[in-house]
């Protein structure tokens, strides 16, 4: 089938920076819906353990993390690359930064009083205990998302200046004249802020930056097609294995080919990933794993953002 599926649910801000690439590339895709919390057996029957959104499936080749998911949707289309090569650090970086840091803001915005307010008038008093108790699980033992409220309201009218004055002297885009991966990254942290009516009054103000808000929005998410979890799997399952050459494989750290190792985020959601290492570039790396629903699938991941310890 080769066509790419992308497992999602509306509300999740990384997702969104996924959906509107796919838009800027005027993509056809699948989409699964996977459940806001855990559990989630279909998703990690792909993934081995990694629970976070989204996650994109090509066949039985699973990739996690959008730091790698931009840059394989990047790869596939002819058209003009979100990763230019005179923006090479300054755009990465930036998206960097705006994936971990502006994200927490974001985050914490969102458990603040009246971001947390304005949740709980949305969604059902039930649903209310159950995220935050699987999202502070989802914390524990890592060090990723700890911002507090008050950090994050001091900090964010600071950075919305910095992002108007540039788009003010530098735009139309973050990066200047082309659409670069820092517009996306920044994109879903602001589309996370503005989509919660209790801090949206926070994004106000800033005229070039809502102008620039509302060219990537108007970008929109290209064209879908709904399929289930079960048709996911069965196509990971159905695909043909794939024989892999230690030819272009990079020994870092003494970890060899085929060697069984574990993939650990490096942030929060620290469950670890188990297979053989099948690939190791300079910054991705993917395990071959058997699982019982999916078969055999090589899930892969950045290396930035994670650790690889053999198993
Ligand atoms: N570094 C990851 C972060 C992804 C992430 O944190 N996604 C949030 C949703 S926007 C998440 O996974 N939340 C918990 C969940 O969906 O189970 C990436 O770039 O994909």
């Amino acid at each position: 089938m080769n066509e790419f599926i992308l497992h999602h649910y509306d509300a999740s801000p990384f997702a969104e920076k996924i959906r509107i690439l796919l838009g800027h590339k005027n993509a056809h895709y699948n989409v699964v819906n996977i459940p806001i919390i855990m559990p989630k057996p279909d998703l990690v029957a792909l993934t081995g353990g990694y629970r976070k959104t989204p996650v994109l499936q090509r066949d039985n080749h699973i990739y996690c993390d959008t730091r790698l998911i931009a840059r394989v949707i990047d790869e596939q289309f002819g058209t003009e690359s979100i990763f230019p090569p005179e923006l090479s650090l300054t755009a990465n970086i930036l998206a960097q930064w705006a994936d971990q840091h502006l994200f927490s803001v974001a985050a914490a915005l969102a458990f603040s009083p009246a971001g947390f307010e304005a949740f709980r008038q949305r969604v059902p008093e039930k649903f209310v205990e159950a995220f935050v108790n699987d999202r502070a699980k989802m914390r524990e033992g890592g060090n990723g998302l700890s911002m507090d409220a008050n950090t994050a309201l001091q900090l964010i009218p600071i950075y919305l200046q910095q992002m108007e004055q540039q788009l003010s002297r530098g735009g139309p885009y973050i990066c200047g004249d082309h659409i670069s991966i820092a517009d996306f990254s920044i994109y879903h942290c602001l589309w996370f802020i503005n989509n919660n009516a209790g801090v949206s009054p926070l994004l106000a103000g800033y005229q070039k930056l809502h102008q620039w808000f509302e060219t990537i929005k108007a970008i929109g998410h290209g064209t879908q097609t709904s399929i289930d979890a079960t048709a996911a799997i069965n196509i990971a399952h159905s695909a043909p294995k794939v024989l892999f050459s230690q030819d272009d494989f990079l020994v870092v750290n003494g970890i060899t080919f085929g060697e069984c190792v574990e993939i650990v985020p490096t942030d929060y959601g620290i469950a670890p990933v188990t297979g053989e290492l099948i690939v190791s570039k300079s910054d991705e790396i993917a395990i071959k794993r058997i699982d019982e629903k999916a078969g055999e699938v090589y899930v892969h991941f950045p290396r930035v953002g994670y650790k690889i310890v053999t198993a």
